[in-house]
């Protein structure tokens, strides 16, 4: 893909940790720009140095809270911090009430740290393809601290949530149904449990059901720490900081290889797993392919199992897939679509060939037996042909009725001889336009009516290798 000066600059403004170039980066990545993919190509050697953490739970668990305090430790760390919220009402979307916003003003206004909320519509389902993106450009940028914040336990938010590096999910007392749901959802992306608003009652209670889990759970090497914060005052929160370097250090192990591998299979796996569905989505699309099999298969010319597979076979023929970022373009159908490829030609029609006169032109064909069995005159052509059958094809004679009839001009060029292939086509209309999209150069766009009163058109020779090609269409199509 030739990269345009403008990417080539974003990605400079990103790799020099201009903030600028990083917000309008993340921008692409969310609004589904085409450009995002080639400015990712660019600066992805470069991720790799962040250490990404992803905080989900319920609404008010106190996430963003949480999310502020881990940050201000890195901050006296000396570590840059990114913040990526794809939670419509935390503080750090603005969503929230202005108090909590007001609380962490010395993050809105370090330099060092860089707030970013993801919106979390329009995404088309890619909503955890634009947080990564995001949270590798800020890797890139140099961002040390990347935590990532979500709300819920939707498919959405668990797709997002398994992106990070180390995943805490947040729990509170009193809200017993969070296990259920974690149960449901989170156990196996879970790398730590924070119980906080440990300064409420049943702090406890929620710690044992927590592991009580972990004991059924199957968890693999790692086993997830559960830690109680409270996360306004800060209590536990060096715990909490200490666990999350503890599992730093596993990743970092030759047993975080394999997490980590995983990981990264996952995100190329729901990468595929969305163009997939995207060009699945294309079949729907302006032309029907989708329609036009259904019609098929509701006339009972083809069973649901062949359509499925000529849809199939059309896809990956179709060569590169729509790119992931264009969600908000329609995918082209596939050219050999529409019509299915075995309805293109379903055989040779016949031979022309220019003669002076049918009378001496036909003399040599009588000898083989290949009698005339039609003859017609198509005035439009200024021609009489004769037509003689060779099994299910035909030879069509042709002799001029006029001086200024193409036939009659071929004369003149090249002699008698062979003068045009004629290949019988299902749905002409459809081929002319397949052909058309192709850049094939046609000598008629739409089809007039030749011998028989079939729906004919020709095919200019510079685009077939020197034949000129008629299509006829199959009559009773
Ligand atoms: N009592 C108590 N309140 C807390 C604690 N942690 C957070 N809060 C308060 O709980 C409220 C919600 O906290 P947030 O950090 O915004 O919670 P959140 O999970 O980010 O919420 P959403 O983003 O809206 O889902 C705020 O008013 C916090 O001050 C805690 O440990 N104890
Ligand atoms: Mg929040």
């Amino acid at each position: 893909m030739p990269v345009s000066g403008a990417v080539q600059d974003l990605a400079e403004g990103i790799l020099a940790g201009r903030v600028p170039a990083v917000a309008r980066a993340i921008t692409w990545a969310e609004s589904g720009d085409p450009r995002f993919q080639a400015l990712l190509a660019l600066v992805f050697p470069r991720t790799g140095g962040a250490r990404v953490t992803g905080l989900t739970g319920s609404p008010g668990a106190g996430k963003s809270t949480l999310t502020a305090a881990l940050a201000r430790k890195a901050r006296i760390l000396g570590r840059k911090v990114g913040i990526v919220a794809v939670d419509p009402s935390s503080p750090f979307s603005g969503g929230a009430i202005l108090g909590d916003r007001i609380r962490m003003q010395d993050l809105y206004t370090d330099p060092g740290v860089l707030i970013r909320s993801m919106a979390t519509r329009g995404h088309l389902g890619g909503l955890a393809r634009a947080t990564a993106d995001a949270v590798d450009v800020l890797d890139a940028a140099g961002y040390d601290e990347i935590l990532v914040e979500t709300v819920g336990v939707g498919q959405d938010e668990v797709e997002v949530f398994r992106l990070a590096e180390s995943c805490v999910v947040v729990l509170t007392p009193g809200m017993g149904d969070d296990i259920q749901a974690i149960k449901a959802g989170l156990m196996e992306v879970a790398d730590l449990f924070v119980v906080n608003k440990a300064d409420r009652d049943g702090a406890d209670r929620v710690v044992q059901e927590i592991l009580q889990m972990l004991e059924l759970g199957d968890h693999g090497a790692w086993l997830p720490p559960v830690v109680k914060t409270v996360a306004t005052t800060g209590a536990g929160l060096d715990e909490l900081a200490s666990k999350l370097a503890e599992h730093r250090a596993f990743l970092d192990g030759p047993q975080g290889a394999q997490r980590k591998r995983e990981r990264t299979k996952k995100r190329i796996e729901s990468l595929v797993k969305e163009n997939f569905l995207r060009k699945v989505e294309s079949l729907r699309g302006d032309r029907g392919a989708l329609e036009k099999a259904a019609a098929h298969v509701e006339a009972r010319l083809e069973d649901p199992m062949s359509a499925a597979r000529t849809l199939i076979g059309a896809l990956e023929e179709d060569g590169g897939p729509p790119s992931l970022y264009s969600p908000f373009e329609k995918s082209p159908v596939p050219k050999s679509l529409d019509p299915k490829p075995k309805d293109l030609v379903t055989r040779v029609s016949h031979l022309g060939i220019a003669v002076k006169s049918l009378a001496e032109g036909g003399a040599f064909w009588d000898l083989l037996g290949l009698i005339e069995e039609h003859r017609e005159e198509v005035a439009s052509q200024k021609v009489v042909t004769s037509f003689r059958a060779v099994g299910e094809s035909h030879l069509e004679l042709l002799e001029s009725t006029s001086s200024d009839g193409p036939i009659a001009k071929a004369l003149e060029k090249r002699g008698p001889g062979i003068h045009h292939l004629c290949l019988e086509v299902g749905d002409i209309d459809a081929v002319l336009a397949m052909l058309k999209a192709a850049g094939v150069k046609l000598i008629n766009e739409t089809p007039f009516a030749g011998a028989g009163g079939c729906r004919v058109a020709f095919v200019h020779p510079a685009s077939t290798g020197g034949i000129l090609l008629e299509l006829s269409e199959k009559s009773g199509s």
